[in-house]
């Protein structure tokens, strides 16, 4: 069949909207209409060129939600007319990642999801010309129809509202998995959150549902923080207004240190700045931000030997097919907030403009309607 998509046909340059054939789905796989998807930095990393994996074309896109529409050979578990949510980070619940409750990290399809390629280790997209176009995180989700694994994809409640539960297949569930499932931070916590974007503010929803005393944000854009005081923000830092270090300022402000950090900037200097500012015995720095190609982290060996920890997280340590329907429940029970961080809605002709509102720091997240 023949579906619009959003096509990053070369590094750096603006996706193109175009139709594409996409097959249709083979054994253990699954066809998904999707109608709604966000546009988070990630996918800005991979089309700038900063990505070590992108390959190019490929059809970018991870943040979406849609519906079922046909299934292949040996499905079990998914019936057409699914509401789901495509999971990049899938959870087969038979691998050794898996089995092992220490990690999401869900590796049975990892190399050729890698690759751009379905399983089998072929693509299901195709110019109208012929040449091949790559799948991108598994999800593609910048076209209208895509084909996913059955163990890539989150069966989800029938009435939650696709322009908004899209965020839940990245931006929601990382953010607040990161201080859930990966920091577990405890009630009474003081926390420091840098970058107050898609995930950001969720990190900050997180900390506030968990019980932090304090969350503190730092951001370069001073016109973040009203909408992260709104979330539970409770002091601000913009960097550039601050004389003199940094990491002494934070750890000032937090009465010795923060007991949790997060990096969400995907800065290797910021994540440097985020672990040390962390509490000394004890403190713990969580990076979430993604670094192009080459950047490395440093600090001197004597911040993790007097007690601070550096670890970092994938898709908020959740695993998609247990864990993405349980936080949709949480959104339809009001427990969470999601529609004031979609700050913009867009056809997928404008999705471009998604990405200048990124740049622009205008939007915490825009999301394509089909
Ligand atoms: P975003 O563009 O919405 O937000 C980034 C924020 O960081 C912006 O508000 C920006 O002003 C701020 N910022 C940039 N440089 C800064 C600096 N030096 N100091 C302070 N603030 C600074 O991006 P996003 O969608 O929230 O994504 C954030 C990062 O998380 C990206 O690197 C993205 O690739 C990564 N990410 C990782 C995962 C994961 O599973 N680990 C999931 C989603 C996104
Ligand atoms: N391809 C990049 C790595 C990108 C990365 O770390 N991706 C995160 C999800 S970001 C979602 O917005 C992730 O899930 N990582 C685990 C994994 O297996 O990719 C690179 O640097 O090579
Ligand atoms: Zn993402």
């Amino acid at each position: 069949m023949k579906t619009r998509a959003a096509v990053a046909f070369e590094a750096g340059k603006p996706l193109e909207v175009t139709e594409v054939n996409l097959e249709g789905p083979k054994a253990g796989e699954v066809m998904v209409e999707i109608k709604a998807t966000g546009i988070c930095h990630t996918d800005e990393f991979t089309r700038s060129g900063a990505d070590p994996e992108g390959i190019f074309p490929a059809i970018l896109g991870h943040e979406g939600a849609g519906v079922v529409v046909e299934v292949g050979p040996g499905v079990k578990s998914l019936k057409k007319g699914d509401h789901v949510i495509p999971l990049y980070t899938p959870e087969c619940r038979e691998c050794d990642y898996c089995l092992n409750p220490k990690t999401n990290l869900c590796q049975a399809i990892r190399s050729t999801q890698g690759q751009g390629l379905m399983p089998d280790g072929t693509s299901r997209f195709t110019t109208l010309d012929g040449d091949p176009i790559k799948h991108y995180m598994g999800c593609s989700t910048f076209s209208n129809y895509t084909v996913l694994p059955e163990i890539a994809v989150a069966k989800v409640r029938e009435d939650a509202p696709f322009d908004k539960i899209c965020y839940i297949g990245c931006g929601v569930t990382t953010g607040i998995g990161a201080v859930i499932n990966t920091a577990k931070v405890e009630i009474g916590s003081r926390c420091v959150v840098f970058g107050l974007g898609g995930i950001g503010l969720n990190v900050i929803q997180g900390l506030r549902l968990a019980g932090a005393d304090q969350i503190v944000g730092v951001d370069l854009n001073p016109g973040k923080k009203a909408m992260a005081e709104k979330f539970g923000m409770t002091d601000f830092v913009n960097p550039s207004e601050i004389d003199g270090d940094l990491v002494a300022y934070l750890v000032n402000l937090t009465k010795g240190g923060a007991d949790y950090s997060f990096d969400a900037t995907g800065n290797v200097k910021v994540m440097r700045t985020a672990l040390e500012c962390a509490h000394k015995g004890w403190g713990e720095s969580v990076i979430i931000g993604v670094a192009p190609a080459g950047a490395e982290i440093a600090t001197r060996p004597f911040q993790l030997v007097t007690g601070r920890v550096w670890r970092g997280t994938a898709f908020g340590g959740a695993r998609g097919r247990t864990d993405v329907p349980k936080i949709v429940d949480w959104y339809m029970e009001g427990k969470i907030e999601i529609d004031p961080m979609i700050t913009h809605t867009m056809p997928l002709e404008q999705i471009n403009h998604g990405f200048d509102l990124m740049h622009e720091g205008k939007s915490i997240r825009a999301v394509v309607t089909y």
